[in-house]
């Protein structure tokens, strides 16, 4: 019999990968999106399974509509990686975050509870939670310390999550993902804006890449890889949480360097904290610059995971490093700049 899964937030890079991943495994992936995403499926075209889907519109703040979608289908397996998901825009919008990223997953639950309590759900945990972390590695059992309303949403989310396993006896998993990024990576997150910055820059058409701060260290995986990991949660006989991480932690500065090789730039580092900028060699102009506005009012210096859990259990484990993930970036980067 076909498995059918509901994936929210279908239109961002993790619904894209995991759609086509499920479509794949033969699923029948009932999409939702809301009203303002449906002229922005270019991830599901690029991939080609636009057409794979059935899409229904699904406001995460509208109790009604999430139960209709609960009376109109049973789901096999519900997937929600729908979220305001960008940490700086969270500064501007708390209450809007909050709603989507934190209330939504308890109206979810709630009509899992009422509809369909055989339901699997994953919940779309992040690394964010740990905020200002105190460990060297962050692994399940580390302390959070969230940093931004968008990090104290996901918090919510991850514990109503757990609390409803415990309470009802729901299959309700959360996986606590690193930062995972790809081509299909939205261009407000910092490896993309550097990725289709620096092509950019070479092709002649931005002069210069204005960035905030780039001594922050993260852990950053392929999203193609962690899409797996997810399904891979809901495979389970028993819920759990899992950690989705590379365990290696790297500086916005060292991804740059890495972008910066990959091209072949000629390129040199003048300065340091607000007055650091990246130069040509040769000419000794700016290609990128400081900017004080892309600060947030509170940052999140250093994640790095510990998958040892994903992959004992799981058998999951991240596959490409840096240097591959900046392969793949960029040369999508440049397939794309030249069918324009
Ligand atoms: O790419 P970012 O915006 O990702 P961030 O804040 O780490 O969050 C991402 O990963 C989380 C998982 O840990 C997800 F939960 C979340 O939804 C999102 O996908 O920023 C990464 C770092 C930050 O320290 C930021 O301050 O890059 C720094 N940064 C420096 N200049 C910049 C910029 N970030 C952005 N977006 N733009 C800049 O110009």
């Amino acid at each position: 019999m076909k498995k059918t899964a509901l994936i929210t937030g279908i239109t961002g890079q993790d619904g894209a990968y995991l759609a086509e991943l499920l479509i794949k495994k033969n699923y029948r992936v009932i999409g939702a999106l809301r009203r303002s995403a449906r002229q922005d499926n270019w991830r599901l075209k690029r991939l080609n399974i636009d057409k794979k889907i059935i899409f229904e519109e699904l406001e995460l703040s509208e109790e009604n509509e999430i139960n209709r979608l609960f009376k109109k289908y049973k789901f096999n397996e519900v997937y929600n990686l729908a979220a305001q998901s960008f940490v700086a825009t969270s500064f501007n919008s708390p209450l809007n975050t909050s709603n989507i990223t934190g209330l939504g997953v308890l109206r979810i639950l709630e009509a899992i509870r009422t509809y369909s309590p055989r339901s699997k759900f994953f919940q779309a945990s992040s690394s964010e939670m740990f905020g200002q972390t105190f460990e060297n590695k962050q692994d399940e059992q580390s302390k959070f310390n969230p940093q931004s309303p968008y990090a104290i949403s996901k918090l919510y989310g991850h514990y109503i999550t757990k609390n409803y396993r415990k309470s009802y006896n729901l299959y309700a998993a959360s996986g606590i993902a690193f930062n995972h990024e790809s081509p299909l990576r939205g261009e407000e997150f910092v490896t993309r804006k550097i990725t289709k910055g620096l092509v950019s820059i070479m092709k002649g058409e931005l002069k210069v890449l204005e960035l905030g701060n780039v001594y922050a260290k993260r852990d950053w995986g392929y999203a193609k890889e962690y899409a797996q990991g997810m399904w891979q949660m809901l495979q389970l006989k028993k819920a759990d949480d899992f950690i989705l991480s590379t365990g290696k932690t790297y500086t916005i500065k060292n991804f740059i360097d890495e972008c910066v090789k990959y091209l072949k730039m000629e390129t040199i580092w003048i300065g340091k904290n607000l007055k650091l900028r990246l130069v040509n060699k040769k000419t000794k102009k700016d290609l990128i610059k400081i900017n004080k506005k892309y600060f947030r009012p509170a940052e999140v210096d250093y994640l790095r995971g510990d998958s040892k859990k994903a992959n004992k259990v799981l058998k999951w484990k991240a596959k490409t490093d840096l240097k591959g993930l900046v392969k793949l970036m960029i040369d999508e980067e440049m397939k794309y700049f030249k069918m324009r």
